[in-house]
């Protein structure tokens, strides 16, 4: 009687006291002789008596007595444990694998078949995660040996940009050169436009004029006044028929027009004055055409030259760009998302194909989901797209990715729980962790 005593006291204040409805994990808090109860505490006597005594429902772990207040642990033993409210318990639902929650011989238990699923699932998963893992090293791999180290980055952009300033320096004596040729050649076309002027003048042939002549022109000039074509009229005014041939001459008319007979063709306008004036003319036109024609090739060598050097420095300056903000960027800390970078993945969900390029664009068919946002505050297990085409009477299109570790780079589920804020499931190696 006495021992029976004993071992009683032994369970009660050591432990071994299976309450119902508790894990094995938190049993030590009926360990006493009272159990705490809000201000006060209450015999242990009245643990799960079906009678809700205490504010928070602790005192009924294993019935329904404190409705939702408590929480009835089930052992699901070959399964994993878990958590119902104890509003659930003994009301003819089997809630959990082991049927612990309803009375003896109401639910059958099928911890170890669903347990068995759940372990082919969790077996599945850690090999999913195991091969991810080996290609994460592989990601990791490509990332470090593709990526240039600081110092690589620093070389290579102070060559290319040795190279612009080069080509710069190059551009602009090409440009002096030009300019200066430009000027010459505009120089030249002054000095025939005046030497025009002279053998026109010349061809008045004011010395041949008698006094009359003269004083008859003058009074002309001073009373009509007037620019050179007047003038021109005035003398033709005064002057025998024959004398005024050369202003009625057709191509010297188009030569007052601004007409640059020194680059013309060969067979240019000069073809219609008389002997004397057609040899003086060829003359002249073979003494311009050497001498402009090393202007005119030069010149053209110099653009020629120049819109090739203009091609060189573009695909130097965007070289330098590419460089810039590829070395800005954030690959994750072990580099395991370059490998990523150029590449696109597509996926059919539901009615819509969407795309996303890590580090580029996102797309949902042809709309745009956005633009690549960099990783920010170190979060790598989100991607993010913004600024994508505008939603009607709503906001810009944006998506964030959700990663997940997987053996394969594959989007596997998108939702829009706001009408154009897209949520997306992407499973990668890239997003494995060790
Ligand atoms: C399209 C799609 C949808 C979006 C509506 C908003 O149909 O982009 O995802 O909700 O536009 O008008």
């Amino acid at each position: 009687m006495f021992v029976a005593a004993v071992a009683a006291w032994i369970v009660l204040f050591v432990g071994g006291n299976d309450i119902r409805g508790v894990s094995s994990n938190d049993q030590h808090q009926f360990n006493g002789l009272r159990l705490s109860c809000g201000d006060t505490s209450i015999p242990l006597s009245q643990v799960n008596d079906d009678y809700c005594d205490c504010p928070d429902g602790c005192d009924e772990p294993g019935t329904s007595a404190c409705g939702g207040l408590s929480k009835y642990y089930c052992d699901n033993e070959g399964y994993v444990g878990a958590y119902i409210p104890t509003s659930r318990v003994h009301d003819g639902i089997c809630d959990c694998c082991d049927g612990s929650d309803e009375r003896v011989n109401v639910c059958p238990n099928t911890c170890e078949q669903v347990g068995k699923v759940y372990r082919e699932k969790m077996a599945e998963d850690t090999a999913i995660r195991e091969r991810g893992l080996k290609k994460k090293l592989e990601y990791v791999a490509q990332g470090r040996s593709s990526r240039m180290s600081e110092e690589q980055y620093n070389v290579k952009r102070a060559e290319l940009a040795t190279k612009l300033e080069q080509m710069d320096d190059e551009l602009a004596t090409l440009r002096e050169e030009a300019d200066k040729l430009e000027e010459h050649k505009e120089e030249k076309v002054r000095l025939k436009e005046n030497l025009l002027v002279v053998k026109r003048i010349e061809s008045l042939k004011l010395s041949q004029l008698s006094r009359a002549e003269l004083e008859k022109l003058t009074v002309n000039v001073v009373v009509k006044g007037g620019s050179n074509s007047d003038l021109v009229s005035l003398v033709k005014e005064i002057l025998p028929e024959e004398d005024v041939s050369w202003f009625t001459n057709s191509d010297n008319e188009e030569e007052e027009e601004g007409v640059d007979p020194t680059f013309e063709d060969e067979h240019d306008s000069y073809d219609e004055v008389d002997d004397e004036e057609e040899t003086k003319q060829a003359e002249d036109t073979i003494k311009e055409k050497q001498e402009t024609c090393p202007i005119q090739s030069r010149l053209k060598k110099i653009h020629t030259k120049k819109s090739g050097l203009d091609g060189i420095r573009n695909d130097l300056r965007n070289t330098l760009e590419t460089l810039e903000s590829e070395f800005s960027m954030d690959f994750g800390p072990e580099q395991e998302f370059y490998t990523l970078k150029g590449k696109c993945f597509k996926s059919k969900i539901e009615q819509y194909n969407y795309e996303i390029c890590p580090f580029g664009k996102a797309k949902q068919d042809q709309i745009s989901l956005g633009d690549w946002v960099p990783f920010e505050n170190n979060d790598y297990k989100v991607f993010k797209f913004q600024h994508g085409a505008s939603c009607w009477n709503g906001p810009k299109r944006s998506l964030t990715v959700h990663l997940t570790c997987g053996d394969i780079d594959e989007i596997f589920e998108v939702w829009e729980p706001e009408t154009c804020t897209y949520h997306m499931k992407f499973r990668t190696p890239a997003a494995c962790v060790f």
